[in-house]
């Protein structure tokens, strides 16, 4: 073993008695010097006295050396807990909009997405919405400003609302359809407690035969009770929507109020032809449920425009939420 090889006091030791100690291999040097002859004693006893004095100094390096590290050691405590790195963690209204995705997937729908970006023909005229029909002022519109359009292309616009996906839905698929789509709407409005100009919502298309005005209230009210428990009080109340007939929107009970949770209705006949399907046959429903209003229910939050203000003090709130 070399002396760089001790690793440890007792290894330092052996090496140290090894080569200095009174057998040691270099102490057998300085005793064999007074067998030699005269003339050779001085230069061998004065070259041994030297490594001796080198190798000690090396020793008491190298023990230093080990008591540097051994201290070193001493001040780390592998036993206190790691530091944990900063986690983000997820959004109120993406948490909401999963639960609300999963609710209706349990409750047999399939789940798909749309674009944001909409031809106009999708978001309004083939809902039954003409340009010119006083129904587009339901829906204040952000326009795509595009070449195509000025130059009288069909015109693109951020999506009002996740209708299109009705039609869009309807050319690709033959009933039974059981679907849910969720996503950003945008709306060129002002801003108020429970309005944002950016919204999420998640529209719920059903088709197939027989189905009446009974199996939407059914539906909508079993997906209450499951999102919010058997004791929440719900209203529906007439309201008009192109696309629909009749049509309705449902309000929650809140904090003494009722708040507009979703729009929905029976799909118009026309549409169902338009799809390429008999409505003497096909009957459905469908509606759109504003997300942040949900969000808002859930988690007691009284003014929607907190959600996208990005102040992390609100938002640390639904850390480690689901
Ligand atoms: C109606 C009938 C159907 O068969 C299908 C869908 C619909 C809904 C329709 N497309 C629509 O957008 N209706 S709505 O303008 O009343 O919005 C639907 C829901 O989105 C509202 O009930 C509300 O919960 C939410 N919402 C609307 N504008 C909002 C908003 N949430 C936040 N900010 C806004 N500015």
């Amino acid at each position: 073993m070399s002396l760089a090889e001790a690793g440890d006091e007792t290894a330092l030791d052996e090496w140290r008695v090894a080569w200095l100690g009174r057998r040691g291999r270099l102490t057998a040097v300085l005793r064999g010097v007074r067998d030699l002859p005269a003339e050779e004693r001085p230069r061998v006893g004065a070259g041994a006295n030297r490594l001796k004095s080198a190798l000690e100094d090396a020793v008491a390096a190298h023990r230093a050396q080990l008591h540097a590290s051994a201290e070193h050691a001493k001040s780390i405590d592998v036993s206190l807990p790691g530091r944990t790195p900063p986690l983000g963690s997820l959004h109120p209204v993406t948490l909401t909009r999963r639960h609300l995705e999963r609710t209706f997937r349990d409750m047999g729908f399939d789940v798909v997405e749309g674009p944001d970006v909409e031809l106009e023909e999708y978001n309004f005229d083939r809902l039954r919405i003409p340009a010119g029909h006083p129904a587009r002022d339901m829906w204040d519109t952000i326009w795509v400003a595009d070449d195509a359009g000025d130059n009288g292309g069909p015109r693109q616009l951020l999506r009002t609302h996740t209708s299109p996906m009705q039609i869009r839905y309807l050319e690709r698929r033959q009933p039974p359809i059981r679907v849910i789509v969720p996503g950003t709407c945008y709306r060129y409005e002002a801003t108020d407690a429970t309005h944002e100009w950016m919204l999420t919502q998640i529209e719920g298309l059903v088709i197939d035969e027989n189905l009446s005005f009974a199996h939407l209230k059914g539906t909508l009210e079993a997906f209450v009770r499951r999102m919010f428990g058997a004791d929440i009080e719900t209203r529906f109340r007439c309201d008009y929507f192109p696309f629909v007939e009749p049509g309705a929107e449902l309000g929650v009970r809140w904090q003494g109020d009722w708040l507009e949770v979703l729009g929905c209705g029976m799909v118009h006949p026309e549409i169902i032809e338009d799809a390429g399907l008999d409505p003497d046959r096909y009957t459905g429903f469908a509606f759109g449920m504003g997300v942040e209003r949900v969000a808002m229910l859930r988690y007691g939050v009284r003014d929607i425009r907190h959600f996208y203000r990005n102040d992390v003090r609100f938002l640390r709130q639904f850390e480690g939420r689901r």
